[in-house]
């Protein structure tokens, strides 16, 4: 009898706080994860950033979250920043839907990072990639998604396009070389949008050290993850995490060694869902 009272007891102070707490309650949803990496002029993350440092900020400048930019990671991420989200707005923690400033803050002084992130979601881990040089914006007449690539990137492709080609203006959603892959998708994997023989490819798939060791021709600097589905008619991809060493770190995406822009081999290792009649893999560059 007595455990029941206390029981009791517990209920109604629970029910109390809130209201004592003011007439809009301010509740933690968690954190917005928000991770990114800075690229250069062919999508190679920069792997040595110098000193400086990421802010989510407020228009009134109120910064809400900030994260140092380090040195890219092994799975190619230079900074991570962590967004309180809650019901309410406060000073210290954004509510779903919020939208902020993201400023990057060098040595020198401060640089209006030209994206602004969106908390889309409590909880949600989002991604958010940001270019240090100029970019042009371009919109995907069949879904309406905005890409942004380099200019000098599209300067070179230009000059090719009006030397060795027909010329016009340089289209992302155009497969220039007929291989399958279109031109931003060759921009994304480091690959050459003029010559048919080179794209990503899986290069050999099997099974090593108890698990699934997948390979694949990488360019340096370059950013890679894997999906998997259950099966290939209509498949819900959903993002599979994958090991650089048989045994080591699962991570999200895995950044290829090497010089920027060098080709060379990645092996990555995937464990496969225990269970599952058959399970499909995707690989793909960010
Ligand atoms: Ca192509």
């Amino acid at each position: 009898m007595k455990r029941k009272s206390i029981g009791k007891e517990l209920l109604a102070f629970s029910l109390l706080l809130p209201i004592a707490a003011g007439a809009v309650p301010v509740l933690p949803y968690g954190t917005h994860l928000v991770t990114g990496s800075f690229r250069g002029n062919y999508n190679t993350v920069l792997r040595d950033f110098g000193s400086a440092k990421l802010r989510a900020q407020r228009s009134d400048g109120t910064v809400i979250a900030e994260s140092p930019v380090a040195s890219a990671n092994a799975e190619g991420v230079n900074f991570i920043l962590s967004i309180p989200v809650a019901t309410a707005s406060t000073a210290k923690s954004c509510t779903v839907g919020e939208t902020l400033d993201c400023v990057l803050v060098t040595q020198e002084g401060t640089l209006d990072v030209p994206n602004s992130l969106k908390v889309a979601s409590p909880i949600k881990v989002g991604k958010v990639t940001f270019n240090c040089t100029e970019v042009k914006s371009y919109t995907n007449p069949k879904d309406g998604t905005v890409v942004e690539i380099p200019t000098a990137y599209i300067d070179e492709a230009q000059w090719y396009l009006d030397t060795y080609m027909n010329g016009g203006a340089y289209d992302p959603w155009a497969d220039y070389d007929n291989d399958g892959i279109s031109n931003y998708g060759e921009f994304l994997a480091g690959t050459i949008p003029f010559d048919e023989s080179d794209y990503l490819r899986v290069k050999e798939f099997k099974a090593k050290d108890g698990k699934f060791a997948l390979k694949f021709e990488h360019v340096g600097g370059h950013v890679y993850a894997v999906s998997s589905a259950n099966t290939l008619a209509k498949p819900t991809w959903a993002k599979k995490r994958v090991r650089k060493e048989a045994k080591g770190a699962e991570l999200d995406q895995v950044m290829a060694d090497g010089t920027d822009g060098d080709v060379g081999e990645t092996e990555i290792f995937i464990t496969p869902v225990g269970g599952a009649t058959s399970e499909f893999f995707k690989l793909e560059a960010k």
